[in-house]
């Protein structure tokens, strides 16, 4: 790998391009040293804090909200409650995408109104001169509430006896959703010589990004505009809906997203924290900052995944695939938030993965409970899908009695497949599946040509049985539309707004690197600006692994752009046809003839500096039709989806006496298309990847059955994993471009939370072989582990 310090262009590289090398990250000095500025380091003069009641029920009818003791204390300037709320002009409920729905249920209420639908739901907001005040009148605010049954598992909700939520919801059903041709799946099945069938979990996790949700809303009464600092990945996106909860037009409204300390999907929607702060500063007309605590983070902030399913794969007797048939029940939790309660309905797009798969029926159902809402998590649909796939391809190679990689390389796609349209719609622009497999495996060092039914259960030393499994994937990335201005200033810098928003991605590094190809200026020479709905156009937001696609390609058009008008202004500095004006390195130049005339008329310049005709392009005369000024916006949208794919490899060894795992080796091949900077994704993978580690080892949410109350609310409770518990990650790649736009790239965030489950419970089932185990639920904790091993050995 070619690396380069964050000098970028150095004497002697002119022509070489930064696009494919691996440039230090600009931003990690700021974010290492501690220079990097958090929504939480905000402050303003008068700076007021909110700090939430929170219900500690999961479900109850509301009676009553005593402040009287709080409002006593020093320091507590206001206790708010949804009346308060109801009688000012905001609607302060965040909207819900109903048309999406089959029942008519409202959104979240920014402050409970009749009834709590989950443990840790707002229902009233106190605001003090200081944070620990805030916290003071919390604890003496009295809350009147008569518990109801409540119900946090999705199968037992969906069933008649379940306490309902929503009286437009009786069974708590809020959308059911079919993908493909279900009679003609059913027949394939009934045809079909071989079924194998799998009823799994794919676990609720909770976000656990190193800086919770945080707002400092500042409403300013003289100009009427109101400013809200946030934990945001999706500064216009958030701008939109608080415009929609507060009932305030969008050109009122700033949304700065500073330094974030990451997002994975959950500060991607909208949520009661930064609503309320923001009406509360309207109200008090003073700034009012709220910064929720872990465990407020963790009570109600958005959860991910969580979904139940029932799914069936037919095969022939060669182990090619016929038909995939799914059903799953997937929890909404208490309210939907934005587009949240949807997502289900199109997660089984991705269920063919890598294969020709002629019949595919996918039944989704989504169903309200007493949980936390759940939101898009990284990946979000993507490894629900995948897992299911991977998982039954396994099972259905044991069955058969197919080595596992064999059966796979059986039913891929290949090269000349593309495009291709899979039973459920989805439209797949390119992939070479079995390069990318080859490369995994040359990697793990496992033999392509061998027998890979893997170590299915060999013991080591120590006795522990040890097992190798893989997942191959696609990801579905990029879709909406990005922006991008490149604005060149007087002295040929160059600034570059973008829509999207960097919370680890290095996009400052990745986006400067492409216009700095573009415009063959420095590196240094070219700023990134991201993060504020006043100085950005207009702008999407990061998710989906969309904004490589989405603004990578944005700012290079917008760059083209501007050099073809520097170009023009170069050929009127030059007195010179347009088309004889060649550009490299910075300099325009034109080449002419010893005896041109205009060269003894105008001294003889043949050559102009980029610098020079950005001063140029602000000064005064230029000719017609040409305007000042030197830059280009450009709103840019991928003809399609572009999708990822990619093969892991994970071995473990599993100790049958105490159920303990060690994921002994891991190996990722990856393919986004050409890397814009490999080092980044190659970062990207090792935190998707740990991230899907976590989902599979350790990370487990509980809710007390009965009562409904979250018990695994503190980072002690939640499995977070450590990074002792992390294998290296040794990573591979191949890049086969998308046609589908310009730069060819496709995304890379989420890969690793998509195949990093399926590899490793693949593996650990193969180390289980010997028991007839042929599935454990994630997580796979020892006690998991243990508990299966001792019933397969009693049976
Ligand atoms: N990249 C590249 N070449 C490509 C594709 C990507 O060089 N062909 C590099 C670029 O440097 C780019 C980075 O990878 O900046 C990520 O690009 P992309 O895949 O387009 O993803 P986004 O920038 O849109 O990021 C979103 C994605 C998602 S959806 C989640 S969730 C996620 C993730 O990124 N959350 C993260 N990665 C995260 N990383 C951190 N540290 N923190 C989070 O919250």
């Amino acid at each position: 790998m070619n690396e380069r310090s964050a000098a970028g262009k150095r004497d002697g590289d002119e022509g070489n391009p930064l696009v494919g090398t691996g440039v230090s990250r600009r931003e990690d000095r700021a974010l290492l040293t501690g220079a990097a500025t958090f929504t939480d380091d905000r402050s303003e003069p008068d700076l007021a804090h909110l700090a939430f009641v929170r219900s500690e029920h999961a479900h109850a009818r509301l009676k009553g909200v005593d402040a009287s003791a709080a409002l006593e204390l020093d320091g507590v300037l206001a206790v708010y409650i949804w009346g308060d709320i109801a009688d000012s002009e905001s609607p302060g409920v965040i909207p819900i995408a109903s048309d999406r729905l089959d029942a008519e249920i409202p959104g979240h209420p920014v402050l409970a109104r009749d009834r709590v639908r989950y443990h840790g739901e707002p229902i009233a907001a106190v605001v003090a001169t200081d944070r620990y005040a805030a916290r003071d009148g919390v604890e003496a605010v009295e809350v009147d509430a008569d518990p109801l049954d409540a119900v946090v598992d999705p199968l037992e909700a969906a069933n008649h006896a379940a306490p309902t939520l929503y009286e437009a919801a009786p069974e708590n059903v809020v959308n059911t959703s079919e993908l493909g041709d279900r009679d003609a799946t059913d027949e394939t099945f009934e045809a079909a010589p071989h079924v194998v069938d799998l009823s799994l979990e794919n676990n609720r996790l909770i976000p656990s990004a190193l800086e919770p949700r945080a707002a400092l809303a500042d409403w300013n009464a003289g100009d009427e505009r109101l400013t809200v600092e946030m934990t945001s990945q999706s500064p216009h996106g958030h701008r939109r809906k608080l415009a929609q909860t507060l009932d305030l037009p969008e050109r009122q409204i700033r949304v700065i997203a500073p330094a974030v300390g990451g997002g994975f999907g959950h500060k991607g929607h909208h949520h009661p924290g930064e609503a309320v702060a923001a009406w509360a500063s309207m109200r008090l007309e003073r700034p009012v900052a709220w910064t929720a605590t872990r465990s407020e983070n963790y009570l109600a902030g958005a959860h991910g995944r969580d979904h139940r399913t029932d799914a069936s794969m037919a095969l022939d007797s060669d182990g090619r695939i016929l038909g995939i048939r799914v059903e799953t029940v997937a929890n909404v939790g208490g309210y939907g938030l934005g587009g949240a309660p949807a997502m289900p309905s199109w997660y089984g797009r991705l269920l063919a993965s890598q294969y020709d798969v002629p019949a595919i029926h996918c039944e989704t159902r989504a169903v309200v409970t007493n949980t936390a809402p759940i939101h898009s998590y990284r990946g979000a649909g993507r490894p629900e899908a995948i897992y299911v796939t991977e998982r039954l391809v396994d099972i259905a190679a044991r069955e058969l009695g197919i080595d596992p990689v064999e059966i796979r390389r059986r039913n891929l796609l290949s090269p000349d497949d593309f495009p291709h349209e899979t039973a459920v719609g989805a439209e797949y622009d390119s992939g070479e599946y079995e390069a990318a497999i080859d490369r995994a495996l040359e990697l793990a060092g496992i033999d392509a040509e061998g027998d890979h039914q893997l170590r299915g259960g060999e013991r080591d030393d120590a006795g522990r049985l040890r097992g190798v499994g893989l997942a191959n994937y696609v990801e579905s990335t990029g879709g909406g539309y990005e922006s991008g201005l490149v604005r060149v200033h007087p002295d040929g810098t160059v600034t570059v707004f973008a829509g999207s928003h960097s919370h680890g991605q290095g996009h400052e590094t990745t986006y400067a690197q492409i216009v700095a190809d573009e415009l063959e200026v420095a590196y240094d020479d070219v700023d990134v600006v991201e993060g504020d709905t006043d100085a950005i156009p207009a702008g999407t937001g990061t998710f989906g692994s969309r904004s490589t696609i989405a603004a990578g390609n944005a700012v290079r058009e917008g760059a083209k752009d501007v050099l073809e008008k520097a170009r023009r202004v170069a050929a009127f500095r030059l007195d010179a046809d347009l088309a004889d004006v060649a550009y490299a390195d910075g300099s325009f130049t034109v080449e002419r003839e010893r005896e041109d005339e205009r060269l003894s008329a105008d001294g003889g310049a043949e050559s102009v500096s980029f610098a020079e005709v950005a001063s140029a392009a602000y000064g005064r005369g230029l000719p017609e039709p040409l305007d000042p000024g030197l830059e280009a916006t450009c709103f840019y949208e991928p003809d399609g989806t572009a999708y990822t794919f990619g093969t892991h490899v994970a071995f473990v060894a599993v100790d049958p006496a105490t159920g303990d795992l060690e994921i002994e080796r891991y190996v990722a091949v990856d393919d986004c298309g050409p890397r814009v900077n490999p080092t980044i994704v190659e970062g990207q993978i090792h935190g998707g990847v740990a991230q899907g580690l976590g989902q599979v080892c350790t990370e487990e949410t509980v809710y007390d059955p009965d009562g409904g109350r979250l018990l695994t609310d503190t980072m002690f409770e939640y499995g977070v994993p450590r990074a002792s518990q992390l294998p290296d990650v040794e990573t591979g790649a191949t890049e086969t471009p998308s046609p589908l736009n310009p730069l060819g790239v496709k995304g890379i965030g989420e890969a690793g939370t998509i195949a990093a489950p399926p590899a490793v419970v693949n593996a650990v089932c193969d180390a289980l072989a010997p028991y007839g185990i042929e599935h454990v639920d994630m997580p796979l904790t020892a006690e998991r582990l243990w508990t299966a091993i001792r019933e397969a050995t009693d049976e």
